[in-house]
């Protein structure tokens, strides 16, 4: 292609597209699952009322948010999903343990971004503590989970666009 032929095209902006033919896989970390499970039904509630139909949704457990790296990665790999949102709760302990797991998982789903076309979005809480989580999952922070899935609709029309 040539400058010449190059057509400025834009996605939408400020808008969340339709998410009727767009298909999801979301992996859940089990730890924290109090809050983890709230952030899910959330995300998946977000992603209906878009307009995804609930067989387009794929959602799979894994112990904890290092696995998802390794979660999200298997579903890139064998699912048809255009989109896929990886949802965790790491809380602070008295260890350097927080530490490694964020790190680990961040780096991890960075990583899975860079080498894939499938979008893989980052929906893992790093807090300081319990309280901190609750606020946001529907407390005074908003709702994460909702986020997360506007954020992978806006990806999936991202990709789109660019067809
Ligand atoms: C071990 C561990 C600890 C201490 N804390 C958390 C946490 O707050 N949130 C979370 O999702 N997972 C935690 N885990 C488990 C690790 O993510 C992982 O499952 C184990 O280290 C085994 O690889």
């Amino acid at each position: 292609m040539s400058a010449k032929d190059f057509k400025f095209t834009a996605n939408q902006v400020n808008t969340i597209p339709d998410a009727s033919e767009m298909q999801f896989g979301i992996v859940v970390s089990e730890w924290n699952n109090d809050i983890t499970d709230n952030l899910l039904e959330n995300a998946v509630n977000t992603l209906k009322r878009y307009g995804a139909k609930e067989e387009n949704i794929l959602v799979k457990h894994v112990p904890g948010s290092f696995e998802l790296v390794y979660g999200a990665a298997c579903m890139k790999d064998s699912t048809m999903a255009d989109a896929i949102i990886a949802i965790g709760c790491v809380i602070r302990g008295d260890t350097p343990h927080f530490d490694y797991i964020c790190s680990g998982v961040t780096q991890g789903l960075a990583e899975l971004n860079t080498e894939s076309d499938v979008p893989v979005i980052y929906g893992v809480l790093t807090v300081n503590d319990h309280q901190q989580a609750l606020d946001r999952c529907g407390g005074s922070a908003g709702n994460k989970g909702e986020e997360f899935a506007l954020t992978a609709i806006k990806m999936v029309d991202f990709v789109w666009s660019l067809e």
